[in-house]
């Protein structure tokens, strides 16, 4: 017998950052963080539970995987398996419609997008919240990426704060590189944990810039809310820099330069950057042509990518060949309580 199911999740955005994870193990943040999930990027997952499978097996972005992503998402299979009672393995076919090395976290919508179609296909009757909880094993960025709009993950809970609309934020992807990341997300908030002076310093400060931020984006106030961010990601990369965790590159910090000086003109642009070289600028929407277009133009910025806010992960209908109709209906009908919220 086959169960199948299909989801789609968007990338998102740190405002103010995840970096280190509390003691303990389970994958829970040490500090909280606020997010911006973004409309018009997405990853697209089919997982098909299969009596027929041997083990499970991991398509992505068209090439089969194998190695550390197959495991990762065994592990996340695995999960659903012991908390449905199935023992049948699953194939997962997922795609990407932005390029893997744009500095977009695919591990977050990738994450948000198994999770929302294995509890699916399982058949496994989560609310949001659940799903975010498993989701966040996993990836703890792709436990944001289940809701639209801002988005904050406080400990093992994520929840929306704010719907798309809330400011009138544009992000500005600033590509810089196709290489892959040197230091994985992961082993860089291990060795800023272990090695780095600031770490202390990072843990202090985190949770006030969060509040603050929060509160700033709840009074609708987009400036407060993106200088903020720029704090949260400033302090962030300083805490791993001390560390020899460097992830930014002399453009990132020509990109940076460009976002201040569109600012001593009076813009609202801000910059964050995430476990990469690639700059986010912040911008008013009404500036945001005005700032592409001089990022554009910034030596080392190989590409701009424009996004807004958007919803959040979502069951998509399928008819899987092979599947009875009774089982095409439920999969339908179960695209309900995680359907994306109308557009605003
Ligand atoms: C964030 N990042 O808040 C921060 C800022 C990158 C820099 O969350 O170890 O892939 O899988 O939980 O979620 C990237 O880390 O790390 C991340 P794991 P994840 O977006």
């Amino acid at each position: 017998m086959k169960r199948t199911a299909v989801a789609l999740a968007h990338p998102n955005i740190a405002l103010s950052k995840y970096w280190g994870k509390r003691a303990g193990g389970g994958n829970v943040p040490a500090v909280p963080s606020l997010s911006v999930t973004l409309a018009g990027l997405a990853t697209t997952t089919t997982v098909t539970f299969d009596d027929a499978l041997a083990e499970d097996a991991l398509v992505l972005n068209g090439a089969p995987a194998g190695g550390g992503p197959l495991a990762r998402a065994t592990e996340l299979l695995g999960r659903v398996r012991e908390a449905a009672g199935l023992r049948a393995r699953a194939l997962v076919v997922s795609t990407n419609d932005f390029p893997t090395a744009s500095g977009l976290a695919s591990s977050a919508s990738g994450f948000a997008a198994l999770a929302v179609a294995a509890v699916r296909a399982a058949g496994l009757d989560y609310p949001a919240e659940r799903v975010a909880d498993l989701a966040r094993r996993s990836s703890a960025s792709a436990a944001r990426s289940l809701f639209g709009g801002f988005v904050e993950l406080d400990g093992e809970v994520a929840r929306p704060v704010a719907p798309p609309g809330q400011i009138p934020l544009e992000v500005l992807v600033c590509v810089t590189t196709e290489a892959p990341k040197a230091v994985s997300s992961r082993d860089g908030m291990a060795l800023t944990a272990a090695e780095s002076p600031y770490y202390a310093g990072w843990l202090e400060t985190a949770p006030r810039l969060h509040a603050e931020l929060r509160a700033a984006l709840l009074a609708g106030d987009l400036e407060t809310t993106c200088a903020l961010a720029e704090r949260s990601a400033l302090a962030m990369h300083a805490s791993a820099f001390a560390a020899g965790v460097v992830y930014v590159s002399g453009a990132t910090l020509d990109a940076l330069a460009a976002v201040r000086a569109l600012r001593r003109e009076g813009v609202i642009a801000y910059a964050t950057m995430d476990a990469g070289p690639h700059l986010k600028c912040l911008v008013h929407a009404r500036d945001a042509a005005r700032a592409t277009e001089r990022l554009s133009r910034t030596p080392g910025v190989l590409r701009v990518i424009r996004a807004v806010a958007g919803g959040g992960a979502r069951v998509l209908p399928s008819s899987p060949p092979g599947a009875s109709d009774d089982e095409a209906a439920r999969v339908v009908d179960a695209a309900g309580p995680l359907a994306e919220e109308p557009p605003r």
